[in-house]
């Protein structure tokens, strides 16, 4: 015997929380719903873990930022969960699902049943051991996907004032925790197998903006290559980080960030799957019609690129795919299929850029790639189909997303490149 909820969200992240308080909107009764997830703490901000937690003056903690807080929205401290008779089942892993059953068995052998579940469990971190290298339980090897990596990750920064730290990976883990070591006055060196850093997104000229901005702060890179392994001291810790040609970089930590898988495991074989995460049609809803799937692990199709599916991993999708599926489940018949702009942002020291849409086709820089209000629109059959801008105000973000929804016309090449945002602001 076990519990039985109408409702039931699996995963306890930012997807779980808008979801939630969608549910709340729409005037959820007491016990109906029920949200299970891994971590202990109540559903929060994800990105403010690589940014404001890891300050070393003023840092943001919990219950700062719960969920909603980044979308200016209620915050969801645990009392709101309990006035709302949502139940809060946390430090509870899922080990199995059922779909035909509709249940869902936790590691400590409690079956949860359902009539509607939204699975909202995210990614996890890949592993440096995935792809070869032996890892030791090294205490100073820090991963960050979750509360838990956060606040291990503080207490090493704490350790290593005035040293020196590796960095793992030059995409958006990489570069936020970069800046955050050296904001804690840390030296830091990032290794990374790309030409250069971003590489899934920016150009390189763009990222020749930032790099050069890092290595005024004192960054050092090492790019084109990864490690091999590590060296340790007879207490366990990482000493030195070893490269595939042989140089030793001394280090007192380690930061890795280099990728991660959607966790999808519980569904393979019940659920169709398409690039890597669980396939929803325009309302979320899986290839079971009482499961619905949102945030980084659901592949979905995004209209404004022709319905093709995308599985998006940014913070803004998840928020939105969340309150998108439970407006789908309670009124279906006031909601049409999701039609979704993809943005995607980042702050590091004072720097700060969005984008959006779709980084394909021609590529056009604007802008003042030095003293730093500078961008990139991607043309693709004529039309703008992605925009970045770095430094921008609000108008000029709302400007560039215009442009991008519109799929604003380019008729002359040369025009763009020397209005810029004001091009947009045509839109
Ligand atoms: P998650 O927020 O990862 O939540 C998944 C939840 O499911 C977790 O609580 C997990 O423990 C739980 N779970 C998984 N499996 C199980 C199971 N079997 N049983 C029980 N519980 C389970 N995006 C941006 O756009 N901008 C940013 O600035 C930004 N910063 C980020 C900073 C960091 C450090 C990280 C890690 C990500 C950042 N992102 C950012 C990405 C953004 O946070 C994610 O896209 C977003 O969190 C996805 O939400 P989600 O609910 O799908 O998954
Ligand atoms: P990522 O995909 O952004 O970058 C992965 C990086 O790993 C690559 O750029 C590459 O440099 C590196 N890499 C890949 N294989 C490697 C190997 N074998 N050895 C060394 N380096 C290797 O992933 P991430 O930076 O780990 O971020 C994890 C997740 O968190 C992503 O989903 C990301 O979107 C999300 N996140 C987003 C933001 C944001 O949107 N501002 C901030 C932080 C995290
Ligand atoms: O979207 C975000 C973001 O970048 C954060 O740091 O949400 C969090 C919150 O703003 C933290 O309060």
């Amino acid at each position: 015997m076990g519990r039985a909820f109408v409702y039931v969200i699996l995963g306890g992240g930012v997807a779980a929380g808008y979801a939630a308080l969608e549910f709340a909107r729409r005037g959820v009764s007491a016990g109906e719903l029920c949200i299970i997830s891994e971590e202990s703490v109540a559903p929060y901000e994800r990105p403010a873990l690589s940014k404001g937690f890891l300050l070393p003056e003023a840092p943001a903690r919990l219950p700062a930022f719960h969920t909603c807080v980044g979308s200016n929205e209620e915050r969801l401290t645990p009392k709101w969960y309990t006035e709302q008779g949502i139940e809060l089942v946390l430090g509870t892993r899922v080990k199995s699902a059922d779909v035909k059953r509709k249940t869902l068995t936790t590691a400590a052998g409690e079956t949860i049943s359902y009539k509607i579940l939204i699975i909202a469990t995210g990614a996890r971190a890949l592993k440096l051991g995935e792809f070869g290298v032996r890892e030791s339980d090294a205490e100073n090897i820090c991963y960050l996907r979750n509360f838990a990596d956060a606040t291990k990750l503080v207490s090493i920064i704490q350790t290593c004032n005035g040293g020196n730290a590796v960095v793992i990976g030059g995409g958006y883990i990489g570069m936020e925790c970069a800046a955050a070591l050296v904001t804690n006055r840390i030296k830091v060196t990032m290794v990374f197998p790309e030409a250069h850093c971003m590489a899934r997104l920016f150009t390189p000229k763009i990222a020749d903006f930032y790099e050069t901005y890092y290595e005024s702060k004192g960054v050092h890179f090492i790019k084109g290559t990864v490690l091999s392994s590590f060296e340790n001291d007879s207490d366990g810790k990482v000493t030195e980080v070893v490269l595939r040609d042989g140089t030793r970089i001394p280090t007192n930590m380690v930061v890795v960030g280099i990728g991660i898988r959607p966790n999808t495991g519980l569904f393979e074989g019940q659920l169709a799957i398409e690039k890597g995460g669980i396939k929803v049609n325009g309302r979320m809803q899986t290839s079971n019609s009482s499961v619905f799937a949102v945030g980084d692990v659901a592949s979905f199709p995004v209209k404004l690129f022709g319905s093709d599916i995308r599985r998006l991993e940014h913070v803004d999708s998840a928020r939105k795919t969340a309150s998108h599926a439970v407006s789908a489940i309670i009124a279906p018949e006031t909601i049409s299929d999701f039609d979704y702009l993809p943005f995607f942002y980042s702050r590091v020291f004072t720097l700060s850029w969005q984008f959006y849409g779709d980084s394909v086709g021609e590529v056009i820089h604007y802008g003042d790639f030095v003293a730093g209000r500078c961008g990139a629109y991607w043309i693709d059959k004529g039309r703008i189909v992605g925009a970045f801008l770095e430094g921008g105000d609000r108008d000029d973000y709302a400007a560039i997303a215009e442009a991008v929804k519109l799929k604003m016309v380019v008729k002359e090449k040369g025009e763009v490149e020397e209005l810029g945002v004001e091009f947009a602001s045509r839109a």
